[in-house]
């Protein structure tokens, strides 16, 4: 399922903006959902619902919300066929046109689409109603819990630390591909002495000839470098240049459907990186160098908005990356909008791809909050369908981001309960990429979640068990968090946890544990900025681990990973 396009052969109209909006109760029949909605909220989309409004109601709902506008699809589009596009509902997502249901998707945060030539002429209006779900149960993923509580009111709860914003936190299209069209294209990218290669499949529709399918591959000034024809094959580059971190180079590798008698029938455009990936011993070489990844876990969260794409956000957080010196983050802990994805091919950062698998990990909470551990990996809890769903989220996620040249590792999930009885049964069957383990990625917060404010002894741990993974696998390590909740303008002159001062001897500290061990190949603080998360007792109006606050200015410690990182960047 490709991104829709805007090309001589498709057109696109986006349906971004204001949305009448409504929550659905709990005793409104399915088939009401449709009705017209007069005269109530209007809510934005791109953006989740809960902060926008000021009704607790709103911010606190459990169960299904619905967006509705009208459509007027373009009245050149009788030759023809045009499809609803949904780039995230989160968590699931029922689209309605007029009173007739066409499609239904599960998972928060990657798209889906649906036909609908069949049910709206070209030059007539539809009513678009897209109905979401923000519940979160013991097979979805992420998981959570519902509990009812006397008064009938749904609560619901989960393990994961961000909040579980919901809505159209991304755009909505109505876009056109004609009759004989391209539906997916991979490319894969290879380096022979100065050479590029670029090997590729492309699936159009079933009538469409193999022979009839071409490819030109141009450089960033429009040059044609390379050409081939037919579905699947390979382009060479001569004197080819790469798609490096820090120094983006992209191909715009087009395909072609042209009829029998070579007239233009679809078009479609990927930008292609060329680029090597390898892990070779412990070290990680991106076109045969060693690489050392310097950055943040992130999240896709700002004020009022919540997950809602922003453009300018995402614009201002590469600036903020540049300016550090970061050559990397990892999407935690969902896919991000596919327009970020697009932008750091271009911006030359380099990308860990992770799924929405968080919180699969029930012995966490009770670490925290005391307690009898629950098993993770249960009929009750994390159990075959769960396992399916979380398959399925990195099916979706492979398929969306596969031809990224920033995506240089995917994450399946993020802190599960591996070492519990039942984890291999879960991950075993997930072995559609279980050849690319290779690289061990830690999260550690020895010197806050233990040894809680003694950095002493939490540099000792933490060098202990690094040298104990080092020897156990010899593969290469990144640190994927490490971190210390910080109120931006508390200052202590003694260290204390919550300062900002405390916050950089933290980061000093494992840097100099980094610097000792051989097989470190790189650290992303947590996190890239403050963010919001459910109410809990150590959660200040969010988590505060950030380098930056939520609305991005720069903490104490900002100074010292720019100093740090842009040190490793000249030696690179
Ligand atoms: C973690 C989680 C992350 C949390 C972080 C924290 O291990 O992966 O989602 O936000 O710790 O700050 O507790």
């Amino acid at each position: 399922m490709l991104k829709p396009q805007a090309t001589s052969t498709r057109e696109l109209v986006n349906l971004d903006g204001l949305w009448s909006f409504a929550l659905v109760t709990d005793n409104e029949k399915e088939q009401a959902w449709t009705e017209p909605l007069q005269k109530g909220l209007e809510a934005p989309v791109p953006a989740s619902y809960n902060d926008v409004f000021l009704d607790r109601a709103i911010h606190d709902h459990v169960g299904w919300v619905r967006y509705q506008r009208q459509v007027i699809v373009p009245r050149g589009w009788s030759q023809e066929r045009y499809f609803v596009r949904v780039e995230a509902a989160t968590h699931q997502g029922l689209v309605f046109v007029n009173d007739t249901f066409v499609v239904e998707h599960i998972g928060g945060y990657t798209p889906f689409d649906a036909e609908i030539t069949h049910l709206v002429k070209p030059g007539q209006a539809f009513r678009l109603t897209i109905a979401v779900n923000n519940e979160l149960t013991n097979t979805t993923i992420p998981p959570g819990k519902i509990e009812v509580s006397a008064n009938g009111k749904k609560k619901q709860t989960y393990l994961h630390d961000f909040y579980n914003y919901a809505g159209l936190a991304r755009s909505v299209w109505l876009y056109s591909v004609p009759e004989q069209h391209i539906e997916d294209i991979t490319v894969v990218t290879d380096v022979q002495g100065s050479a590029g290669i670029i090997k590729y499949t492309v699936k159009a529709s079933d009538s469409v000839p193999s022979q009839q399918i071409k490819i030109s591959v141009t450089d960033e000034d429009g040059k044609v470098v390379g050409q081939a024809s037919g579905a699947q094959g390979e382009v060479k580059i001569d004197s080819v240049k790469l798609w490096q971190p820090g120094a983006a180079y992209l191909y715009q590798f087009q395909a072609q459907v042209r009829s029998a008698d070579a007239q233009l029938t679809d078009t479609y455009s990927v930008a292609a990186g060329v680029r090597t990936i390898e892990v070779r011993g412990n070290k990680f070489l991106i076109n045969n160098k060693p690489f050392y990844f310097t950055g943040f876990g992130k999240h896709e969260d700002t004020a009022v908005r919540g997950k809602g794409h922003d453009p300018a956000y995402m614009v201002h957080d590469f600036q903020l990356m540049d300016w550090i010196g970061a050559n990397s983050f990892r999407t935690s802990h969902y896919p991000y909008a596919e327009e970020v994805m697009d932008f750091a091919d271009r911006r030359g950062i380099v990308v860990i791809d992770e799924t929405a698998a968080v919180g699969l990990n029930l012995a966490i909470s009770s670490g925290l909050f005391g307690g009898v551990a629950t098993p993770t990996w249960s009929h009750e809890t994390c159990n075959d369908k769960t396992r399916e769903a979380n398959a399925q989220a990195i099916r979706e996620l492979v398929a969306r981001d596969k031809n990224h040249a920033c995506v240089v590792l995917w994450s399946v999930s993020n802190e599960p309960s591996s070492s519990e009885e039942g984890a291999r049964e879960y991950f075993e069957p997930l072995d559609l990429i279980s050849d690319l383990f290779d690289v061990l990625c830690l999260n550690r917060y020895y010197g806050w979640y233990t040894q809680m404010g003694d950095l002493e002894a939490a540099e000792a741990k933490l060098e202990e068990e690094l040298l104990g993974w080092e020897k156990k696998h010899g593969k290469p390590m990144i640190m994927t968090e490490y971190g210390a909740d910080t109120l931006a303008g508390l200052h202590s002159l003694h260290d204390l946890p919550w300062s900002e001062e405390f916050q950089v001897r933290f980061y000093k500290m494992y840097h100099r544990v980094h610097d000792r061990i051989e097989s470190m190949i790189g650290e992303q603080v947590w996190n890239f900025a403050d963010f919001q998360t459910s109410i809990q007792i150590f959660r200040v109006d969010g988590n505060k681990k950030g380098i930056f606050t939520r609305d991005r200015k720069p903490k104490t410690i900002a100074y010292t990973l720019r100093k740090r990182w842009m040190g490793i960047k000249a030696q690179t």
